[in-house]
């Protein structure tokens, strides 16, 4: 069982932002997922170099080497994903070797195919999007994402017959209700196929930056046609066959929705003249304004996700981020939402119930909990059975929201049982009651851990290191069934989520 999920390949031309983290939290914990339910996971971000507006930034900057301003600008992000905890098992850069051999490699077997011509292009050009944008496309003139006006552009380039394709793309996506997801963007899709779908430029005569035509080296091609190959290149393409083998087709590209055309149209297309397998699943997810407001430079509000996540731990800011944005859907990031939720759902919820069990237990006298046949047992295997089966729906659905809101509704249920067995009161009477029913509830910590270890690693793990257990490494699929693990040497500690400091 393989599973191989990427993230978009990212500008470089500033530092990432908690949108960009956003969409690598998002692969991330479907990567974790995987792995715990025992999948050989192949994890795969980058940085998508070979962009004008890299280029435009490096000179801005001071920067005549562009080589080596990408170099520390890729180096910047690569840190900002580790300090973040995210478990890429590679890290694409399309200024690599590797990634040059793949795409001369790919572009040649569509020229052979007969999908590649030259032709005079006109049309207009934006470089914020890295695309050709038609009259329909603007607003009052300018590039509705970028509010700039697109340069007019004619040059000799070659072509990529991409509309040779179009019966085939709408028949796939047709046949494969799965592909384009969430379902809602299916007919976005379909109708731009349908209508604008048309040949496309694969490479620019003006530009010096990027990789060079295999065919003509006076042209470089179109930065797009060269990132979207990251995804095969990541993987071994044109430098190890034998894991590029292993791993393709992508089992899910995460994607945000503004690049969601390429990934749905051009990159299955490219696909089909190679002769090459469509990735399984492209997820757009929506996107966030910051406090009511469209993330930007010049409002100067794009927040730092290292910066955030110093403040609240990593954590809290997943947990946030996935919980108020239903993925998909579009949604606003605000602090005092994020603080609301941490004291309501986190310190009350999950921190209350994980200190008021491992306090009840610390006071019992037992060191382990052993399992009892006593019918509570019965009914709480089934709670954590239901949520089981939502948390893995949420899961393949792409609605995480709802696991989620599943291992809520089982600490509620715990909380509820901790409230109707009133554990405190039998520790005084009936030890051994009292030891059935914590054993229960312990058991129902473990495990909400483990739900919860997708979603908030370093918190499952805390929680696994009070219950005298080891930490998660990769394949944890035994350990979901009930009892699986022993619960030995219980200690409270401090609480999970103390009170937040107040803001100077
Ligand atoms: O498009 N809210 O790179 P990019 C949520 N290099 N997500 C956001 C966001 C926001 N406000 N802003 C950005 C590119 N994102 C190409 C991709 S892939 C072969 C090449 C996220 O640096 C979202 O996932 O502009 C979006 O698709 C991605 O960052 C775009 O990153």
């Amino acid at each position: 069982m393989k599973y191989y999920i990427t993230t978009p390949i990212y500008y470089i031309n500033d530092k990432p932002h908690i949108g960009h983290a956003y969409a690598t939290f998002v692969a991330d914990t479907f990567a974790r997922y995987h792995r715990l339910k025992g999948a050989d996971v192949f994890f795969l971000t980058g940085t998508d170099e070979n962009s004008t507006k890299n280029v435009e930034a490096a000179r801005e900057k001071g920067y005549s080497d562009i080589q080596h301003y990408l170099d520390m600008q890729s180096a910047e992000w690569q840190t900002a994903w580790k300090e973040l905890g995210i478990t890429n098992n590679d890290f694409i850069r399309t200024t690599e070797e590797r990634h040059k051999q793949g795409v001369e490699q790919f572009f040649r077997l569509v020229h052979e195919k007969g999908d590649i011509y030259k032709g005079t292009y006109q049309g207009l050009y934006c470089t914020g999007c890295e695309a050709f944008l038609r009259e329909s496309d603007l607003a009052d003139g300018l590039c509705p994402f970028h509010k700039k006006k697109p340069e007019l552009i004619e040059e000799q380039n070659y072509f990529f017959r991409a509309s040779k394709y179009r019966a085939a793309l709408l028949e796939h996506i047709e046949k494969n209700s799965d592909f384009i997801q969430p379902v809602s963007r299916r007919n976005e899709i379909v109708n731009y196929i349908k209508d604008h779908f048309e040949d496309i430029s694969i490479s620019r005569e003006k530009i010096e930056w990027g990789i060079r035509l295999p065919i003509d080296d006076s042209q470089v091609i179109y930065v797009w046609f060269d990132a979207l190959i990251n995804y095969l290149t990541g993987i071994g393409y044109g430098w190890d066959e034998k894991l590029f083998a292993r791993y393709w087709p992508a089992d899910l590209h995460i994607v945000g929705k503004d690049i969601i055309k390429f990934h749905c149209a051009l990159w299955p297309a490219m696909l089909l003249s190679a002769g090459l397998q469509l990735p399984r699943r492209v997820f757009a997810h929506g996107f966030f304004t910051i406090e009511g407001q469209k993330v930007s430079k010049s409002l100067g509000n794009a927040i730092d996700p290292v910066q955030l996540c110093a403040i609240y731990g990593i954590d809290v800011v997943r947990y946030f981020l996935l919980r108020e944005i239903p993925l998909g859907g579009d949604g606003d990031f605000s602090e005092l939402r994020l603080q609301d939720r941490y004291e309501s759902e986190l310190a009350k919820g999950l921190g209350n119930f994980t200190s008021r069990v491992l306090t009840l237990a610390e006071k019992c006298e037992a060191t382990v909990f052993e399992a009892a046949a006593i019918p509570a047992e019965q009914e709480a295997a089934r709670a954590v059975a239901d949520l089981r089966y939502a948390w893995e729906n949420g899961f393949e659905q792409c609605v995480l929201h709802e696991s989620l809101a599943a291992i809520h509704d089982l600490i509620a249920w715990a909380d509820r049982y901790i409230d109707k067995t009133k554990p405190w009161a039998l520790l005084k009477e009936d030890n051994k009651t009292a030891v059935q029913t914590l054993s229960i509830l312990l058991e129902l910590l473990r495990q909400a851990s483990l739900f919860l270890y997708p979603f908030m690693p370093h918190t499952a793990a805390a929680i696994r290191e009070r219950l005298g257990l080891s930490g998660i490494a990769g394949d944890g699929v035994a350990w979901l069934q009930w009892r699986a693990e022993r619960i030995h040497s219980v200690s409270k500690k401090e609480n999970l989520f103390p009170p937040l400091a107040p803001k100077p």
